[in-house]
């Protein structure tokens, strides 16, 4: 562990506040691994008198950042994704220790920051503006975006770094600076992320609060970001009552914000499926990250010709998922990120009996120390029942049964998230039907591939209850910057729109 924290740049206890020097003298809190339940290192968070100084410098430092022109800032995020690379087994080895997901997702997620980093270095040539026709002769108009401000972004435990490289890439390049307060989960992770950072910006002779950082824990700091008219975003990933809260905090004072919020993954598996992608795809988008991504897969609607065959052999995967430390490559799933997770998980399943399910498999506790390993859970259901629509944020897989590709899609949309849903199936008509307006109403909707693992290079996001927000690729990069039109007259007079004349 020391080792890793060491080639981090990071010590056994770490200041949470970052704005070109690291500070936190507030509380002094202990992280704790839930593969073993050991100390891993201790944080001191910020007091809100610290908070104030982080988010003065980190405006500050976007006043001169702006000015920097786009393709300048790519270098800067090229050299950030060579750093990640450069660091990719000890921050995922990192992320693997402080919140448990197996090493070869810890190793995915840092991939992910590097992509991003790599889509974001081109974006900085493009940010493309437009031009369209005037009506009056000789002008012409213009849309052209502009850097907006200081981004905060307030990350969830379960993605503890590629969120924050998601938000930090396009905002770098779009001009903006970004104050981060992490999941008081995974702070380790993201002290590891602003070193990696500052070194990079120290390199190029930029202001390191460029990219700042503020640990705390509770709603006290996140408010403070969510109130403070110097935050032009708040980029909030995290539960639907949690997102209720910052988007009226934020709205409230006109701010923008991006919402990525909870979701309800169901996939649809057609009698006309290839039932290993089938199988394939919902095992790991059921209990990779232990079922704690937003996109985890977690329900399944089965054509009811195929019911009984398809859930015999999850069963039986299920049963040989291989659950042990998650830095050992022959497990599939490690711990959930606490004991808390767990107890939520037993509840759940608790409800989901008492409603009308029927557990197939699992949800057993497993006697490791620290508490936080359960076997995943396979529970038959007639339907959405009410525990089913809400998000269970642990390896609970509800499965139903459909008779109509109508009824399955009316199935899928019958919560009130929209984030991720997918098709499994070999029939054009339906896949085309799921993914026309009259499917699934996600924001992402897949075929014949599981709900999780998206790639950056689309936009990503949902509906709903899930809040709306795009992150990542395609055109995301716009909700980063201030869209500004402008009308230019070269024709030496003046001529009004919309024919108006002044008669003198
Ligand atoms: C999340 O669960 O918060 O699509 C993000 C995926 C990942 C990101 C998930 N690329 O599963």
């Amino acid at each position: 562990m020391n080792e890793i924290l060491k080639s981090l740049g990071m010590s056994d206890v770490n200041p949470g506040g970052f704005a070109g020097t690291w500070e936190g003298s507030g509380k002094a809190q202990a992280v704790v691994s839930p593969i073993h339940g050991e100390k891993l290192a201790t944080v001191t968070n910020v007091t809100p008198a610290e908070f104030e100084a982080v988010v003065a410098k980190c405006h500050k430092a976007w006043e001169s950042w702006k000015l920097v022109p786009a393709p300048k800032r790519g270098e800067v995020v090229r050299a950030l994704g060579d750093e990640l690379r450069r660091n990719k087994e000890s921050l995922a080895m990192l992320v693997t220790l402080e919140m448990g997901k197996t090493l070869r997702e810890g190793l995915g997620e840092v991939q992910e920051m590097i992509d991003i980093c790599d889509f974001a270095v081109g974006l900085s040539r493009q940010l493309y503006g437009l031009t369209m026709p005037s009506e009056r002769r000789q002008h012409r108009i213009q849309e052209q975006w502009q850097p907006l401000g200081v981004v905060g972004v307030i990350t969830a435990f379960n993605f503890p770094v590629a969120v924050w490289s998601w938000n930090t890439a396009l905002a770098l390049v779009c001009g903006d600076t970004v104050l981060w307060k992490p999941s008081s989960k995974t702070p380790l992770t993201a002290i590891a992320c602003i070193k990696i950072a500052e070194k990079v910006l120290r390199d190029f002779g930029y202001d390191p609060a460029i990219c700042s950082l503020v640990i705390g824990k509770g709603s006290e700091i996140g408010d403070l970001i969510n109130t403070d008219p110097r935050v032009a975003l708040v980029s909030y990933t995290g539960s639907v009552p949690g997102g209720r809260h910052v988007g009226k905090l934020v709205q409230e004072r006109f701010g923008r914000h991006i919402l990525e919020l909870g979701g309800n993954g169901a996939v649809i598996v057609s009698d006309k499926a290839d039932l290993d992608i089938a199988l394939r795809s919902i095992y790991f988008g059921a209990i990779g990250t232990s079922g704690q991504r937003c996109t985890t897969t977690r329900r399944v609607i089965v054509q009811e010709r195929v019911a009984e065959t398809f859930k015999a052999r999850l069963l039986d995967l299920y049963r040989k998922t291989p659950i042990g430390d998650p830095r050992e490559h022959k497990y599939f799933m490690g711990p959930l990120v606490d004991q808390g997770a767990i107890e939520t998980m037993l509840a759940a399943i608790e409800t989901v009996k008492a409603q009308g399910g029927k557990v197939l498999y699992g949800g057993e506790k497993l006697p490791h120390p620290g508490g936080c390993f359960i076997t995943p859970c396979l529970v038959e259901v007639p339907g959405n029942l009410p525990i089913v629509k809400e998000e269970t944020f642990a390896p609970v897989l509800y499965v139903m049964t459909y008779r109509t590709i109508e009824e399955a899609i009316a199935l899928q949309n019958g919560v009130t998230q929209g984030l991720s849903s997918a098709i499994i199936t070999n029939d054009q008509r339906e896949s085309e039907l799921f993914l026309s307006a009259a499917g699934s109403d996600c924001g992402i909707a897949n075929v014949n591939t599981g709900t999780s693992g998206a790639e950056i290079g689309g936009a990503f996001g949902g509906e709903k209850e899930t809040g709306g927000g795009r992150e990542s690729g395609s055109d995301a990069w716009k909700a980063y910057m201030r869209r500004q039109t402008s009308a230019i007259n070269f024709s030496g007079k003046v001529e009004l729109a919309q024919g108006i004349t002044l008669d003198f």
